[in-house]
């Protein structure tokens, strides 16, 4: 329950007496279960779910004070404690147990949170940047569960690597990439894994096609894995009897992802990092074909705070969790993209997923 604890101090911070999670569930809650946590700044939190998820959610989360609802009067079974209210209602009436007079939000649909607040008036205050900043730094528990989705990437990503030949189509790979991280104890894929070879190799974000692989091209495998809702990234540039200009591209972007991870470390600016990798792609003649940012955070989600790239205002801490990726997508030549999964520590990094 530290996250509880972290966000406790940020609301006394924000001078909020409790906050509403809407957005963030998952993450407070440890389970998929809830519709709503409610943090006061004193006292336990509330989980509030569908009666459909109660015993899930007693299950899943470490949050005690569990209230269920049901938007209709169904009958219930033996020792089933159920609210008849809307969502919106119980969450209005934990609210007002709370007495809060200012609650932080992190989302929700615009009419939701207006039915919630003529139900109880009070000050509400959009403030999601409170939670997506504890978010950005992962606690060991967290850390463990990144470790082992990284590991499961690897393992999926050396399937790729024995299956990569002339003849095989994007298709086929990607589904046996996909069951053999299935198979080790992935809950999934935090995104379509991606088998991009020839043509497909220069777009950025192609999936997999039944396109046959042949020599003299690139192919791009991006693919990741999730492990108790946690997600992983990773990408290799394969190429089958690459031609000169198509091994210069792949070499570069991997000299770019090293001269990136070399520059991380506690304190550093985000947009540091992108400039490393971009400045060397520029001055190896690509910088036109460098189209995306270097990096993002990884944690529950697939693509949160921090954010690599040229204006970004993100500082990186020890303790976050972010890919470096430089790409390269020469059109008619070939696309490369070098991605690991990182941990940022004090002095340097690590990389999880190598
Ligand atoms: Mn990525």
């Amino acid at each position: 329950m530290k996250k509880i604890e972290r966000l406790r101090e940020e609301l006394e911070r924000h001078g909020l007496d409790a906050y509403l999670s809407l957005r963030n569930t998952r993450y407070l809650a440890e389970t998929t279960a809830a519709k709503a946590v409610i943090v006061p700044w004193e006292g336990e939190p509330v989980l509030v779910c569908s009666r459909l998820e109660l015993e899930r959610a007693r299950r899943e989360s470490k949050i005690g004070d569990i209230k269920g609802f049901s938007s209709w009067r169904a009958p219930l079974q033996r020792g089933e404690r159920v609210l008849f209210l809307e969502p919106w209602q119980l969450i209005a009436e934990v609210l007002a147990e709370t007495g809060a007079r200012a609650i932080g939000y992190d989302g929700g649909e615009r009419n939701f949170i207006r039915k919630i607040s003529n139900a109880y008036p009070a000050g509400y205050r959009w403030a999601p940047e409170i939670i997506q900043n504890l978010r950005m730094i992962k606690s060991p528990e967290e850390l463990s569960l990144l470790r082992r989705a990284a590991e499961l990437a690897r393992l999926g990503m050396n399937r790729a690597a024995e299956l990569i030949e002339p003849g095989k189509t994007e298709l086929e790979i990607a589904a046996e990439i996909e069951y053999e991280m299935r198979r080790a104890g992935s809950e999934g894929t935090p995104f379509p894994t991606i088998v991009a070879s020839g043509e497909n190799s220069w777009l950025p974000h192609s999936t997999a096609t039944a396109k046959r692989l042949k020599k003299g091209e690139l192919i791009v495998v991006d693919l990741g894995a999730v492990y108790n809702g946690y997600a992983s990234d990773m990408t290799r540039t394969f190429g089958i009897s690459p031609t000169k200009k198509q091994l210069q591209i792949l070499r570069t972007v991997q000299e770019a992802q090293r001269a990136a991870l070399r520059r991380i470390k506690n304190g550093v600016g985000a947009k540091v990092i992108d400039a490393a990798a971009r400045d060397l792609i520029t001055r190896s003649g690509f910088g036109r074909f460098f189209t995306h940012g270097t990096g993002h955070g990884v944690g529950l989600e697939i693509h949160e705070a921090p954010s690599l790239y040229p204006s970004s205002r993100d500082v990186l801490r020890q303790g976050m969790v972010l890919t470096v990726e430089p790409g390269i997508y020469v059109p008619g030549v070939g696309g490369a993209r070098w991605e690991d999964t990182v941990l940022v520590k004090r002095g340097g990094w690590e990389t999880l997923t190598s």
